[in-house]
């Protein structure tokens, strides 16, 4: 009887949506006027939990109960809850949402379509003009400056509450900001942010090896494909158009990949200066 009615607690109480697997014992016991129900829920950690799919795919269990990742429908993506949430792909189409996009390109995996399809920038599709060679030159001008001012508000920030560097990040940012001959952030003449490049040099070596470190993470090999860059680049080609041509053009060797030296040299850091003990 006692059993009975733990079923039909189970059924229609609050463990409606329990997972059955989930529920290993169950002890139902009376006092002098109540039922208790006592439930001892184990919770089986499902194989999936820890299982890591890339974009696009989606973890599910075989008739092993093994995890495997299979491609997402893209009708089973959250919808989108404004424009915020639209991408534009490399063919030129702008999807709802990220999770779209990476599964249109799963389900056309094998397929050249599905090779060059990627996440281009945030935003709808718009057209970004060309970048002309004049303005790719200045690019890296502004792009360093903003990397060094970054390092900087970070280092302010962990001045008040620790947790955005290391102490061996600290320590290195530490010097460019206490060097009073540094260029403070603001919007400055391509000429001038070209002359602080030549007197403040040294300044910059550091900042350009720290954003590749924060980049080259999966896997941490020292080359940055296409989806390691994307977290700098998607945001930044719908406000600056040169930011697409700069990185293909980085890649010098047309690997699809960008080398540390390749990244350095894009930068205007001289082979020399590369240091691979500033990557940690
Ligand atoms: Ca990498
Ligand atoms: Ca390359």
């Amino acid at each position: 009887m006692h059993l009975n009615v733990c079923l039909c607690y189970i059924l229609q109480g609050p463990l409606v949506g329990v997972n059955p697997v989930q529920i290993r014992r169950m002890v139902c016991f009376r006092d002098s006027s109540l039922v208790f129900l006592a439930i001892t829920l184990f919770y089986v950690s499902d194989p999936c939990d820890d299982f890591r799919c890339k974009r696009g795919k989606m973890c599910k269990l075989d008739q092993d109960n093994k995890p495997s990742c299979v491609c997402q429908e893209s009708t089973e993506c959250p919808p989108s809850l404004n424009e915020f949430d639209h991408v534009c792909g490399t063919d030129n189409k702008t999807y709802s949402t990220s999770c779209e996009l990476f599964a249109t390109k799963c389900n056309l995996e094998g397929t050249k379509k599905g090779h060059r399809l990627h996440l281009d920038y945030t935003g709808p599709c718009k057209l970004i003009p060309p970048c002309v060679d004049t303005e790719l030159v200045q690019f890296p001008l502004r792009m360093r400056d903003w990397l060094k001012n970054v390092l900087l508000q970070l280092y302010e920030h962990d001045s008040m509450s620790a947790g955005y560097l290391t102490s061996k990040q600290r320590f290195r940012v530490k010097k460019i900001f206490e060097s009073e001959r540094r260029l403070h952030a603001g919007n400055h003449s391509d000429e001038l942010l070209a002359h602080d490049f030549e007197k403040n040099y040294n300044m910059y070596i550091y900042p350009v090896h720290w954003q590749f470190a924060q980049l080259d993470q999966h896997p941490s090999d020292r080359v940055l494909s296409h989806s390691e860059l994307a977290p700098l680049r998607v945001p930044l080609v719908p406000m600056e158009h040169c930011t697409s041509r700069f990185f293909q053009e980085c890649d010098a060797d047309k690997d699809k990949h960008v080398s540390l030296t390749e990244w350095t040299s894009c930068f205007g850091i001289k082979s020399n200066d590369i240091d691979v003990n500033l990557l940690f």
